[in-house]
């Protein structure tokens, strides 16, 4: 047993991990900084239950008064939708400082991946991962999302990335680090929103046993790394191209207009790709994290399968 003296797990995670059942981790930035209160701590609770009608047991992380949780209890799901971007987003280099000062905060897809591997838990659903962003070149700006990928064992489901992100240099970045991608039958990379990015994947795999069996022979070749479970949004709430494109394109000039950078970027651009999108990009985007938590616990019940 590792030391984990920063971890809580809550009674039904800790029990169905010592059993060898299937868990699903969540993420809580999506929570507080991807989507509007109060349809962002709704669907947070909805996706927990999509979770447990599916098999599995859903373990939602965060940091409470600077204790890493694996599995909220209803009240903190809301407080973080409450609080919304007054919580602060917790990524790998902000987990220390948060610890320290005993704070509470959201966690990203990266930080998110830390407590779900120190807790055991090998499967992870979300809406969509950071990237690499367009103007990186110059700006850097890579989520730490594509590195926690790289050296952390967790298998994150997702509908791709949002276009916000520069998709194809993302996907050149995951390869350099050696991060399998697989489409969940489909042979290219979703693009949030929408279904096809164009960009090309090297595998597409029909059903969660064969997810499964590539998690499984990641780790028995030894490999630390995680990898991503890119599962297309629903043909029947996929948005039109031109609507998300011209929200996109509006949303990066106001975000170059007032200076945004840093970790301010990502929710900046969410809350604007929302607003101007309005109701149909948050129907989608409710829709689309449903999905992947119904993947993600098929795939967590089908490597508990293989694994026991
Ligand atoms: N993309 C989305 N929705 C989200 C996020 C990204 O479509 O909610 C959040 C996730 O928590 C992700 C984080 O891990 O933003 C990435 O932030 P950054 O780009 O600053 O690494
Ligand atoms: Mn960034």
């Amino acid at each position: 047993m590792p030391n984990r003296p920063l971890l809580d797990t809550t009674p039904e995670v800790a029990n169905a991990l010592a059993r060898g059942r299937a868990v699903v981790a969540l993420e809580s930035t999506i929570i507080s900084h991807g989507m509007p209160w109060p349809q962002n701590a709704e669907t947070a609770l909805r996706v927990e239950a999509e979770v447990r009608a599916h098999g599995a047991v859903p373990a939602t992380i965060a940091i409470i008064d600077g204790r890493l949780k694996a599995g909220l209890s209803t009240a903190q799901i809301e407080r973080l939708g409450q609080e919304g971007p007054a919580v602060a987003k917790v990524s790998r280099r902000d987990m220390a400082l948060l610890v320290a000062r005993q704070g509470t905060g959201a966690t990203t897809v990266a930080a998110t991946m830390i407590v779900a591997a120190m807790a055991g838990i090998r499967v992870f659903a979300t809406g969509g991962i950071g990237g690499v962003h367009r103007g990186a070149e110059t700006s850097f700006d890579i989520s730490a999302d594509l590195q926690e990928l790289a050296r952390t064992p967790v298998a994150v489901v997702c509908a791709g990335a949002k276009s916000i992100l520069d998709l194809r240099l993302t996907l050149e970045y995951l390869e350099t680090h050696g991060v399998p991608v697989l489409g969940y039958r489909t042979p290219r990379l979703p693009a949030f929103f929408t279904q096809d990015s164009g960009l090309d994947l090297d595998a597409r795999l029909d059903d969660a046993d064969s997810l499964a069996r590539v998690m499984k022979a990641q780790w028995d070749l030894g490999f630390s790394g995680g990898m991503v479970i890119a599962n297309p949004i629903p043909a029947e709430y996929s948005l039109p191209l031109d609507t998300v494109n011209r929200a996109i394109d509006q949303a990066l000039a106001e975000a170059k207009a007032q200076g945004c950078t840093g970790k301010s970027v990502t929710p900046f651009l969410l809350a604007r790709v929302n607003a101007l999108t309005g109701g149909d990009s948050l129907a989608g985007n409710i829709q689309l994290v449903l999905n992947n938590a119904r993947l993600a616990a098929e795939v967590a019940v089908a490597y508990a399968a293989l694994a026991g």
